[in-house]
């Protein structure tokens, strides 16, 4: 049976870092407590995806986290992660269930109503919603309003994640609003210290009582 918890998810970006401080900077975030790993790249070739993979997943397994690959069923499928996110423009969340099976996790991104029901009727296990905030990681996106967020929340039987631009201190927007976790790039992959980071995310999160 699969199982995953998306309360703390840490979407890593190796922009900027060599390959020993991201591998560095994934364990810490797994021992703050990240609860699920997505790795994104997006200007890896397949062989370069594959083999940075191969390393973080060797990470993730230590801590029983469950490995998500960006875009790439092919890749998630060739190294063997536990699941595989995918966008509106990536492949279809029933093709990719097709393939993968009914253990593997899969996650789509939407941004209104209409889409998350879509994903969840093509077999979707859960939903990143957003940007709620700008965000200075690389993504082609635009912003989904809190009202949007909640709507989507209340709408679909899956755990559904905010993401975009989210950090300690503008979680609080969150309040009220039942999202299951939230997904987080550079709060904790450009931290100094992202162990704390991730530990505080947590702690703030619990403070809110956001989940
Ligand atoms: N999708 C919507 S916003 C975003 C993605 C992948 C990036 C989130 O990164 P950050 O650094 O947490 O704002
Ligand atoms: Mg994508």
């Amino acid at each position: 049976m699969k199982k995953f918890d998306t309360t703390l998810y840490f979407i890593t970006d190796s922009t900027g870092y060599g390959e020993e401080e991201f591998l560095r900077r994934i364990e810490e975030a797994l021992k703050g407590g990240a609860s699920l790993l997505q790795l994104r790249e997006k200007d890896k070739t397949t062989r370069e995806y594959i083999a940075l993979a191969k390393k973080v997943h060797t990470l993730t397994k230590k801590y029983n986290v469950p490995l998500i690959i960006d875009d790439r069923v092919d890749v998630a499928l060739a190294m063997g992660a536990e699941g595989v996110h995918l966008g509106q423009s990536d492949m279809p969340v029933d093709i990719a269930r097709k393939i993968l099976g009914d253990d593997f996790i899969i996650g789509a991104t939407t941004k209104t109503v209409p889409q998350a029901l879509e994903a969840v009727e093509l077999g979707a296990d859960y939903l990143g919603v957003g940007a709620i905030y700008p965000t200075t990681t690389k993504v082609k996106t635009v912003l989904t309003s809190v009202d949007t967020l909640k709507e989507i929340c209340n709408a679909v039987p899956i755990p559904v994640n905010a993401i975009g631009g989210l950090n300690r201190e503008n979680i609080d927007a969150l309040k009220g609003i039942p999202v299951s976790g939230i997904c987080v790039v550079s709060a904790i992959m450009k931290a100094d210290a992202p162990e704390t980071a991730a530990r505080e995310l947590i702690k703030k999160a619990k403070e809110l009582g956001l989940w």
